[in-house]
């Protein structure tokens, strides 16, 4: 109920609690107030206790704005309830932190890195083929986080990352990639259980205003890539207030008064959404063990999946974060091993702007270097993490998800008195761990680079800056990055694969290998790719090859061409034979050109398909495609 206009100031405002100096801080606010629900007006309190008086400043007498200064408490009522312990514990951690960035104190004080142990991969070998079958009996029990909330700031893309091209030879995005890849996990898992598997392995994806839409209407439009809707579910993340200086006084929007600013506050949201949501109690009731949480546009991600799972389900790890080698320097985290100089020890990524100032200021003059590896000791966070349920809901349970923050203000000058521009409090979700008890088995899994890990961050311009020799983490590198890895594990699998060519695109030199790609239910581990190619296959570099389907067999093909094959699974398709046709070229394109559509001129180059041949079997029997 509305307070009337008629109760006098004073006493509504001692009903309310708010005492003389706490009222006379806010003028204009009191003059407004009785436009104020009773809950509404717990929040003025709440803000004029946290020392937020100056949001009131502008305020227009009553009857001017109205609306507007409603709205403004929708926003401050968001705000409050989107943050655990709310906005009074959201300025008390800002006020703290923005001290101790003013100090210059390191939040790893008193801290020692080393280098920690993990599992460390080999692609093929018997060890990772056993993990592999591990991982995929225990797939089922496992449900997935995307977290795609950013907007990739860094890729410049104006769409949503999950909607670009993975690969341009068949144009699947990113989300339907992971989709299939899970699906196809779900029934190769289920395999392993005896007579019939009903489990639908959850999927979740984190998404914030400025992606939940688009992500929505992708699902939609698509049919949900062919995932049942019900399995999988979007938990927006809310941004956080800015803050305007060290004392924490919240920032008012530039562009609206009656509007507190805001940002994003990092994918460390994931845990305290998926706390809140109760999704995580229920898949526990549902005797599911494992969450893994993963980014956005990684290419390669799944093919790191079925192994991991192996490790966290083997070496029983309540923490598995995906680590692939590292450049010393290399813009990603580095998993390390920190050792207080009081006992306590973690294993967790520190970023890698970080990394460097805190080895030298341990005893390390060089900083972060490379050793005789090539590789940084420090193996490369890629922020794939497997959590294992029954004690991540035990932890969060203490925590309500809430995760270690940090502030980043940009300072005007030393004095380190002002912002240049409004700052916020962060998290991120490899920061998990270090609210875990020194019991925790935390753990992490490397393998190689080209097999697992080549995401979509840098922008053309940006990428051609790399260093020479590190991975440029664009879209022309997470293209070629697929066919790269397609083709190392099919050379694996016996097929002779010819070497690549090097071509520049977009000023950034990249390896060219045949176009090859295939659907995740084609093969999901190596032991697939090994049933589904037999005799003596070779591959030109020139070709491209694109297989969708479950029981396409390649059996004695020597390609020199294109070829594309889609089959139904009941459709039992041999491929062999010499192929041979003029196949497609790739022409470069300049990112700068904006007649080329983005996700084209991002990569900068476009396939030319010339000639191929294309089969498509829509009706169950067993063929042979041989010319
Ligand atoms: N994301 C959200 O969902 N919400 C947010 O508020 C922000 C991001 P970036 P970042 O792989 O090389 C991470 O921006 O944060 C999603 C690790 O911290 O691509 O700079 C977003 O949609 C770092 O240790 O990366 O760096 C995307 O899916 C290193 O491993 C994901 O979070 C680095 O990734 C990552 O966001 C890396």
């Amino acid at each position: 109920m509305a307070v009337t206009a008629l109760d006098s100031t004073t006493d509504m405002l001692s009903k309310l609690g708010i005492g003389g100096d706490l009222a006379s801080s806010a003028p204009n606010l009191l003059k407004n107030i009785h436009l104020l629900s009773p809950e509404q007006i717990e929040l003025a309190k709440l803000l004029l206790e946290t020392g937020q008086s100056h949001l009131f400043q502008h305020w227009a007498e009553p009857g001017v704005d109205d609306e507007e200064k409603k709205a403004f408490f929708d926003q401050i009522a968001r705000l409050n309830s989107s943050y655990p312990g709310g906005l009074a514990s959201y300025i008390k951690t800002a006020r703290e932190l923005l001290a101790d960035s003013k100090a210059g104190r390191n939040p790893f004080d008193g801290f020692t890195p080393s280098v920690p142990t993990g599992e460390v991969l080999t692609f093929g070998d018997e060890n990772f083929i056993n993990f592999e079958e591990a991982g995929i009996r225990e797939a089922q029990k496992a449900a997935f986080v995307l977290v795609a909330g950013g907007l990739g700031e860094r890729l410049g893309y104006n769409g949503i990352k999950v909607a670009l091209p993975r690969e341009t030879t068949t144009g699947t995005c990113f989300l339907q990639h992971y989709i299939e890849s899970i699906l196809a996990l779900q029934e190769a898992s289920c395999k392993f259980t005896q007579g019939e598997c009903q489990k639908k392995i959850p999927f979740v994806i984190m998404t914030s205003d400025d992606t939940h839409l688009r992500t929505l209407q992708l699902l939609e439009s698509n049919s949900y890539f062919g995932m049942e809707p019900t399995q999988v579910k979007l938990l927006k993340q809310e941004k956080v207030a800015c803050l305007d200086d060290n004392d924490a006084s919240l920032a008012l929007d530039p562009h609206n008064k009656y509007r507190i600013q805001t940002k994003p506050h990092g994918h460390g949201d994931v845990h305290s959404l998926l706390y809140s949501s109760g999704l995580l109690n229920s898949w526990r009731d549902a005797g599911l063990s494992w969450v893994l949480f993963f980014q956005d546009t990684n290419g390669l991600l799944f093919n790191a999946i079925p192994a991991a799972i192996g490790v966290s389900a083997t070496k029983q790890y309540h923490v598995n974060s995906l680590a692939v080698p590292r450049k010393a320097k290399e813009a990603i985290g580095g998993i390390t091993r920190l050792t207080h100089s009081d006992g306590r020890t973690m294993v967790i990524n520190v970023e890698y702007n970080q990394l460097d100032p805190l080895l030298r200021a341990t005893g390390n003059p060089d900083g972060d270097v490379n050793d005789e590896t090539g590789y940084s000791p420090f193996p490369g966070n890629i922020n794939q993490l497997i959590l294992e349920l029954g004690s991540y809901i035990e932890e969060l349970t203490k925590t309500g998800g809430a995760i270690k923050e940090f502030v980043n203000p940009k300072y005007k000058d030393a004095s380190k008195t002002s912002f240049k521009s409004s700052t916020r409090l962060e998290c991120m979700m490899q920061d998990y761990p270090k609210t875990l008890p020194p019991t925790a088995r935390v753990g992490f899994t490397v393998m190689d680079a080209w097999l697992a890990y080549a995401p979509v961050k840098n922008n053309p311009e940006d990428a051609a800056k790399v260093p020479k020799g590190n991975p440029y983490h664009s879209a022309t590198f997470g293209e070629m990055a697929v066919y790269r890895a397609n083709s190392l594990i099919l050379r694996k699998a016996g097929v002779e694969v010819a070497d690549p060519v090097l071509k520049v695109f977009n000023g950034q030199e990249v390896e060219v290998w045949p176009l090859i790609t295939w659907q995740p239910k084609w093969a999901l581990t190596f032991a697939d790719v090994k049933n589904k190619v037999h005799g003596s296959c070779s591959i030109s570099q020139r070709s491209a090859m694109a297989i969708k389907g479950r029981n396409v067999f390649v059996e004695d093909l020597s390609l020199d061409g294109a070829v594309l094959i889609d089959a139904i699974d009941d459709a039992e398709v041999k491929v062999g034979g010499s192929i041979q046709n003029k196949g497609w070229s790739i022409e470069n394109v300049d990112y700068k050109d904006t007649s080329v559509p983005e996700e084209l001129r991002t990569r900068g180059f476009r396939l030319n398909k010339i000639e191929q041949l294309e089969k498509n079997y829509s009706e169950p029997g067993k063929f042979c495609l041989k010319p």
